[in-house]
């Protein structure tokens, strides 16, 4: 049995320059596992606690060092000698110690950064990739890369609502395939701004950001490159939306605000606009299509779309168990989005996935708009089946995430699957 004797941690920077933080987990055998942890940008409000010093003479506040000094005084000591393959025991030690229900002693990001670490220098102990140690032999699924392209909302400092216009290739004969149409498809889209004479700047996430003149028109452009390569849209090429509502919902008013549209919404309106948007463009899957707090809209629009898209909470299920279940019971989505740091452990991310595969809902595991180079997603979409992936466009490390798909493909050789066009939400 291996036990941990040491662990390590430092402020590191992610893909926005801000600080993180990045954990080393020593086990006694010489395994060494290395874990760090991104950040979000549109944070949703029921999310577990980042903890960030607040101390303005440093990183403008953001840093880390009090995380570290969590690890350094307290969990190096409490988790020293346990067994590192111990997943479950190990996470329940720093809840236990953290006390809170959102993390607000320890931090989720420090919580998740040991959780992580553990779990990679536990499948070092056991001569595994990651995604095998936590898969096992059931881990064979590559996902379905849904890859934004066009991004606004608090993203971008651009004219656009929406936050991210995503493409998903359906039924393309394995991921690195899958990959390569939306490269291509994206690389097309460079040129038609282009000739549009619209900018290819791109935002927090790497996507472009044109200013356009509605938020339909990122849709017609995204066509419009599609069509370029001879894919066919609604047939191989389908079009994801994370509309990261919440930030354009109006609380005072009661109203979302699509200030490019000069529309105010009541929550049926932008249904009937979800609606209409659905009939006019093969949209697939429509995430944060409401804010957070619209449980009664949620319950509406899954009852008017649910049969036909995936409809994805984030920000409304935080990953989140007990939101998660609330959403189960009353149908408020049929989707989720499962995010690591919005809870904090690997157990209870893989409690949140399993949670949702129990009752039909969809899992879309997702990185966070300011990543570092910590590749866990990827394992964790093959690890648990997820089946699709959320991991940004072409851009800084984002790329990490796609690179590491295409070596757990190349490992798993034969016995990779990609899901087909009957995967269970297309039907
Ligand atoms: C989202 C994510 C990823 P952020 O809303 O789904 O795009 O954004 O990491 O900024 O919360
Ligand atoms: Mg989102």
């Amino acid at each position: 049995m291996a036990q941990i004797i040491n662990i390590q941690s430092r402020e590191i920077l992610n893909s926005n320059g801000m600080p993180t933080l990045e954990v080393e987990v020593f086990a006694d055998n010489g395994a060494i596992g290395r874990a760090s942890v991104p950040s979000g940008t549109s944070l949703g409000k029921y999310e577990a606690f980042e903890l960030r010093d607040g101390d303005k003479e440093r990183y403008a506040g953001k840093g880390v060092q009090n995380a570290i000094r969590h690890i350094t005084d307290t969990l190096n000591e409490e988790l020293n000698g346990a067994n590192i393959l111990d997943q479950r025991y190990i996470d329940s030690i720093m809840l236990e110690l953290d006390g809170t229900e959102n993390k607000l002693q320890l931090g989720a990001n420090t919580t998740l950064a040991v959780s992580l670490a553990v779990a990679k220098t536990a499948a070092q102990t056991t001569g595994q990739p990651l995604y095998r140690y936590i898969g096992g032999i059931n881990a064979n699924l590559l996902p379905i890369p849904m890859m934004n392209l066009i991004t606004g909302g608090t993203h971008s400092s651009n004219n656009l609502d929406i936050q991210e216009f995503m493409i998903m290739p359906i039924g393309a004969e394995n991921f690195s395939e899958a990959l390569r149409m939306e490269i291509e498809i994206f690389y097309q889209l460079q040129e038609v701004l282009q000739q549009h004479q619209y900018s290819t700047n791109r935002g927090i996430d790497g996507g472009f950001s044109p200013n356009l003149s509605s938020n339909e028109e990122a849709l017609n452009l995204i066509l419009e490159a599609v069509e370029k390569t001879n894919y066919r849209a609604g047939e191989e090429i389908f079009i994801a939306i994370d509309a990261a509502a919440s930030h354009f919902f109006d609380s005072q008013k009661n109203k979302y605000c699509l200030s490019l549209e000069n529309k105010e919404f009541s929550s049926d309106e932008m249904i009937d606009f979800w609606e209409k948007l659905t009939q006019k463009y093969p949209i697939l899957s429509l995430e944060d299509a409401l804010s957070e707090d619209d449980w009664q809209g949620w319950i509406s629009i899954t009852q008017k779309l649910g049969n036909k898209i995936q409809i994805v909470g984030d920000d409304l299920f935080a990953t989140n168990i007990l939101r998660l279940q609330k959403g189960i019971n009353e149908k408020a989505a049929n989707s989720v989005i499962i995010k690591p740091n919005q809870v904090g452990t690997l157990t209870e991310t893989i409690l949140a996935i399993q949670t949702a595969q129990t009752n039909s809902f969809g899992t879309i595991i997702s990185f966070r708009s300011g990543e570092t180079e910590d590749t866990t997603v990827s394992e964790l979409a093959v690890a648990l089946n997820t089946g699709l992936i959320k991991t940004g466009p072409p851009f800084g490390l984002n790329i990490t995430k796609y690179n590491q798909l295409l070596r757990i493909e190349e490992n798993l050789g034969d016995s990779a699957r990609y899901p087909t066009k009957d995967f269970r939400i297309f039907k």
